[in-house]
């Protein structure tokens, strides 16, 4: 599998809770690593901007209301199949069904303040990692 990169971002529930170091540990520990990261206060404009592929979605504008309640940390993991290997790290949308060791089943509080968000495809990545990072930001 190829060297990849995906875009990662620590959502408000975790911020609020002090968990960016041991959601970092769980990345690095599995093999990806932090290649660029910031902490940032979105804005609805930026929020709407990401989401924007979930626009018709019914839970749009709730999404974009929680993901503006606090900062976020935005950034790019590096590694062998990072697309993938992340979203196994993070563990499935919703809490409930996420498996034992994930992030969301150790650390989310609901489906939507789920503490992580992560690229879903290597185009997806490419085009989340421009919206945040340019590329002299990114340091592998
Ligand atoms: P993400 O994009 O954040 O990595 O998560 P995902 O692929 O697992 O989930 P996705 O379907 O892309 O949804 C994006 C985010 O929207 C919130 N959500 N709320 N209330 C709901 O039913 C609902 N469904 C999704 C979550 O914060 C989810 O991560
Ligand atoms: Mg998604």
């Amino acid at each position: 599998m190829a060297t990849e990169r995906t875009l990662s971002i620590i959502k408000p529930d975790a911020t609020r809770r002090n968990l960016t170091g041991k959601i970092n540990a769980k990345f690095e520990e599995q093999g990806l690593r932090i290649v660029a990261q910031k902490r940032i206060k979105l804005t609805k404009e930026q929020a709407e901007g990401f989401y924007a592929v979930h626009k018709e979605r019914p839970f749009f504008n709730d999404l974009v209301a929680f993901m503006i309640t606090g900062p976020v940390v935005v950034q790019v993991l590096e590694g062998e199949g990072a697309v993938a290997k992340n979203r196994e790290i993070m563990g499935a949308t919703n809490p409930a069904n996420a498996a034992p060791g994930t992030i969301r089943k150790e650390f989310a509080e609901s489906i939507e303040a789920n503490s992580v968000h992560g690229s879903d495809s290597a185009e997806n990545a490419a085009t989340e990692i421009a919206f945040f990072f340019k590329p002299e930001e990114i340091v592998g």
